[in-house]
């Protein structure tokens, strides 16, 4: 059977003008059907004296107003639903840290939608109808498991569904059905290396990690390649565009996420303004759906930062907009004694030192006005905490405190790592 390079080659390399006319007939479709059906982004409309009328080139969505994960709390639970909700097929929802949390509802076609980003993502990644696929984010409100699941069935894929946790039957199952792709979030990555290290064990059927939800470095990428004997694709995307996936992952060439440009236009503003920023600066990413028809978002501020590193054809062929991984979150920048510095950069830097481990917490506490930063990170005997904080202190301007612990010590989390823990 021919080699599936791409899942819908017209869609994925289409000409910079064929998508510039695709973008704006969807634009224009989408903010009518939003205008029509939901009061709520409506009335947001009505504030700035916008119409559909409005919306005639694709340089006239900067008219159209923001929407914010303040706004899918307000409008809690199905508020800003645009279809009757007998039409809805599934939901997902994610919890965040505070308020109410974040719903998304999707119609057959929209599950359809999903499924289409997703099944792109995964054969860009290498997977081939027939591949096995073992999916390890939860299958449940948090929509990665299920993510995987819509796209892997639209590609032909055996799916193990092993939802998240038991490390060890994960295993098991890896080797026993032969798996050569597996989906997760990338801390689960760790843990599976922790064992297969305690165990001496390999996988050898494993050739492709696709890892998202969280940032992480490329040294992180290049140990858990390394250590699985894989490639590792970073996958992109949130409750609120439709779930993991929908928002692009990169490809074999590594030069940012290919976002689905035929499916979302990407803005990049700067937090405090909201005025776009030009090309190649960092701001905050903003999402506008073009297909989706329960709830399409219109200009959603992510929070989320990076930049655009191109607009022209990849080595991989593809076409639309790419960006650099994410940075971070606008919520996660740390000032600590004047420096910025994100979690990220700081699992970078810790990476670099020879027997430092990926497990790590950025702990903050704030006393008398003060902030102490203090890293935990585990490491191998031999590893001091003064060689924690001098290396930071070379990378990233200041000093925190290092608390070294021994493997397999720090706290474990089941989804998402917590990196960063406040106190006080
Ligand atoms: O985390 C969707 C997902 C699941 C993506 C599995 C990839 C794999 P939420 O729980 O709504 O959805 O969280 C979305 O997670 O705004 C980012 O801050 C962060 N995030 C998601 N993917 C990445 C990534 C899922 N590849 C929020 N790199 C987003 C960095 C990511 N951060």
């Amino acid at each position: 059977m021919k080699r599936l390079r791409y899942w819908n080659e017209r869609a994925e390399t289409m000409s910079e003008d064929e998508l510039a006319a695709v973008q704006l007939s969807r634009l224009k479709a989408t903010v009518a059907h939003v205008w029509a059906n939901s009061a709520f982004q409506r009335s947001r409309m009505d504030a700035l004296g916008i119409t559909p009328h409005d919306v005639k080139s694709l340089d006239d969505l900067v008219k159209l107003p923001f929407l914010t994960k303040d706004d899918f709390r307000e409008t809690y639970p199905l508020g800003m639903l645009c279809v009757p909700q007998a039409e809805i097929r599934e939901m997902h929802m994610s919890s965040g840290s505070t308020g109410a949390p974040i719903v998304m509802a999707y119609t057959e076609a929209d599950l359809a939608q999903w499924a289409e980003c997703m099944a792109r993502c995964q054969a860009m990644a290498g997977m081939q109808p027939g591949d096995t696929i073992q999916i390890m984010p939860t299958f449940g409100l948090f929509n990665g498991g299920f993510g995987f699941y819509h796209g892997a069935r639209a590609l032909g894929l055996f799916i193990v569904p092993a939802s998240s946790g038991n490390t060890p039957r994960q295993i098991t199952l890896m080797r026993d059905f032969k798996v050569k792709g597996i989906g997760s979030v990338v801390s689960y990555a760790s843990r599976i290396i922790e064992l297969l290290d305690e165990r001496n064990g390999n996988l050898p059927d494993l050739k492709i990690g696709i890892f998202g939800a969280e940032t992480f470095s490329d040294e992180t990428r290049s140990r858990v390649e390394a250590r699985l004997g894989i490639k590792a694709f970073d996958i992109y995307g949130m409750t609120e565009t439709g779930g993991a996936g929908t928002t692009g992952m990169d490809c074999e060439a590594r030069c940012g996420i290919h976002v689905w440009s035929d499916q979302y236009i990407t803005e990049i503003v700067d937090p405090d303004t909201g005025a776009c920023v030009p090309d190649g600066e960092t701001g905050e990413v903003v999402f506008t759906s073009l297909t989706r028809q329960a709830i399409p978002v219109i200009r959603y501020r992510t929070r989320d930062l990076s930049h655009i590193v191109s607009r022209g054809k990849c080595a991989c062929g593809r076409t639309g907009v790419r960006i650099e991984r994410i940075t971070g979150r606008c919520d996660d920048m740390l000032i600590v004694k004047g420096v910025n510095f994100f979690p990220k950069q700081v699992e970078q830097a810790l990476m670099e030192i020879p027997g430092v481990l990926p497990e790590y917490q950025i702990i903050i506490e704030e006393k008398e006005g003060v902030t102490d930063v203090r890293i935990h990170v585990e490491a191998q005997e031999g590893v001091t905490g003064y060689m924690v904080e001098k290396h930071l202190k070379e990378k990233l301007g200041f000093s925190p405190k290092g608390d070294i612990f021994k493997p397999g010590t720090l706290p474990r989390d089941e989804g998402k790592a917590k990196r960063v823990v406040r106190r006080g």
